[in-house]
């Protein structure tokens, strides 16, 4: 792999960015910086779905011009992902000419090859998933079963349809072919069940009459396009398709979802994609949800949300950062609270990495005249200290999955807890009080330093800002670009950075 090209979802703009819109664009930054250091060159697109019903009357009922609520919104996430120090290359928003000419175009085209026909069509309509649903999608209650809170609609209502049967066995084929296509397995069988029986038409369009923010079609007037049609289109126009040199990146394309959206980017997505000749993805990655304390779904009523916004300025975007990748089990949902975060930020970041800092510079500063210490001939403990902070951090020295990620962020924790250990067994403290010994201390304290630059290295793909100021501490700074875990860059002899704590306890 030498390109990539890592696309979040783009999420309605309908209120402010919550935890899981957090979730997926960090775990999407990991994962940029992840094959950035190990040299691929690689794109990262995140931005704002701005059509639809929902985002249309969340505008209305703040009595707000469309266009200027879409620019409040948008501007709302594009902050959040600045503050949650997320470097993407595009920002999406589907409310741009450039996206709607395309999207338009691409509609004609499938007009004018007979793969948009018209009928009438009567249904049940959820809103919140901007979706069309079968009495089997829906609750006890009548209601869909992933919006439980919100009316569904009788609707009957002629509309524009794009056939997506005819495609069915091809993309069953494509994922025979390609077990990868959609990671982890467990949701690569869901999209199979979601492909065992006949597929419904998938209805393009919706009348002016009940929505009216939307592309409109270009062969009828009277309806804008399906929200999630547009939506889905982004991926491309984002590339600047169809024009020329959209390919290099989108033949890497790597599409990283909730387990919520895997219909539309498992099942529509590609038959779209493959209506319009165009290459399908290479892969699909899905994580679980993020559930409230209580293991529930966060909702205010249970006051059991939590604010990615309030995290952050509370501990900072890197506690934030850390608990999403450490937290998060694969094909799994997970819990998290205030308490949680807290406690790992404390517990995990604090007690484990930021205290070894703390600890052994401190003592280096004010025993060596602010110098960092030489290193003199190493002991088997030593050697040992040294192996398992570089096993750790070789982790990162490689391309990983969505699903590598927490067992990663886990193994760099462990391995600063087992330095802590090392260098409590050494006791530098000792060493230094017996000139016969005083050397032994020197080297105690630059194998724990170096062992552990090691580790902040690494560390930077999941917490950036907090390992490149630990790093600063250690007069380390580390160039951007391609990187590999190498022992004893630290300079013996060079003068520390400002002693600060890294992660100030929170109570
Ligand atoms: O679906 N835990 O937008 P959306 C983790 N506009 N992640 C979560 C989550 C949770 N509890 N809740 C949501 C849309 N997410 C469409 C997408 S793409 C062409 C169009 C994340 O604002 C997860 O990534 O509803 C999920 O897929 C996404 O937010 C849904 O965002």
């Amino acid at each position: 792999m030498t390109k990539s090209y890592i696309t979040t979802p783009i999420y309605y703009v309908n209120a402010a960015p919550h935890l899981g819109h957090a979730h997926t664009t960090v775990m999407c930054d990991i994962m940029t910086r992840n094959r950035k250091a190990n040299g691929v060159d690689t794109r990262l697109s995140t931005g704002c779905d701005e059509h639809g019903q929902k985002n249309q009357e969340s505008a209305e009922k703040l009595g707000m011009d469309v266009m200027e609520y879409l620019d409040l919104r948008s501007s709302e996430f594009k902050k959040a992902f600045d503050l949650l120090d997320v470097d993407y290359d595009y920002f999406v928003r589907t409310t741009r000419p450039f996206h709607k000419e395309q999207v338009a175009a691409m509609e004609q085209k499938f007009m004018d090859a007979g793969l948009i026909i018209e009928k009438q069509y009567t249904g049940i309509y959820c809103k919140g998933c901007e979706q069309f649903k079968t009495e089997s999608d829906l609750n006890d209650e009548g209601r869909c079963v992933d919006h439980p809170n919100m009316d569904v609609e009788e609707i009957d209502e002629k509309n524009y349809f794009f056939p997506l049967e005819p495609f069915r066995q091809r993309l069953l084929d494509h994922i025979e072919a390609n077990p990868d296509f959609v990671q982890p397995p467990k949701f690569l069988s869901e999209l199979k069940n979601m492909l065992a029986e006949p597929l419904e038409d998938l209805c393009i369009s919706r009348p002016k009459s009940r929505v009216s923010l939307g592309v409109t079609l270009p062969f009828d007037e009277d309806f804008v396009t399906y929200v999630w049609f547009d939506a889905l289109i982004n991926y491309l126009t984002n590339l600047g398709w169809p024009g020329n040199d959209y390919q290099d990146y989108w033949s890497e394309v790597e599409h990283v979802i909730g387990k919520d959206i895997l219909k539309t980017h498992g099942v529509y997505w590609p038959i779209i994609l493959m209506g319009m000749g165009e290459t399908l993805p290479k892969r699909i990655s899905v994580h679980g949800h993020w559930l409230g304390s209580g293991g529930v779904k966060m909702s205010k009523s249970l006051g059991n949300v939590v604010d990615p916004l309030e995290i952050v300025e509370k501990f900072g975007a890197d506690a934030l950062r850390y608990y999403l990748a450490r937290h998060m089990r694969a094909e799994n949902d997970s819990q998290i609270s205030v308490e949680l975060i807290q406690g790992a930020y404390n517990g995990e970041l604090g007690n484990k990495v930021g205290n070894l800092l703390s600890r052994a510079a401190k003592f280096s500063v004010d025993r060596f005249d602010g110098k960092i210490p030489t290193k003199g001939t190493l002991t088997e403990e030593d050697e040992a200290a040294r192996a398992i902070a570089l096993k750790a951090a070789q982790g990162f020295a490689e391309v990983f999955a969505l699903t590598d990620i927490p067992a990663r962020t886990e193994a760099l924790v462990q391995a600063a807890d087992e330095l802590n250990n090392y260098f409590t067994a050494q006791a530098p403290w000792k060493l230094i009080k017996d000139p016969e010994t005083a050397d032994r201390a020197q080297t105690v304290l630059y194998v724990t330093l170096d062992s552990l630059r090691v580790l902040l290295e690494a560390f930077r793909q999941i917490i950036p800002t907090s390992a490149d100021k630990a790093l600063a501490i250690l007069a380390a700074p580390v160039e951007e670009g391609v990187w590999s875990p190498e022992l004893d860059r630290l300079e013996e002899g060079g003068t520390f950075g400002e002693v600060v704590a890294l992660f100030p306890r929170v109570t």
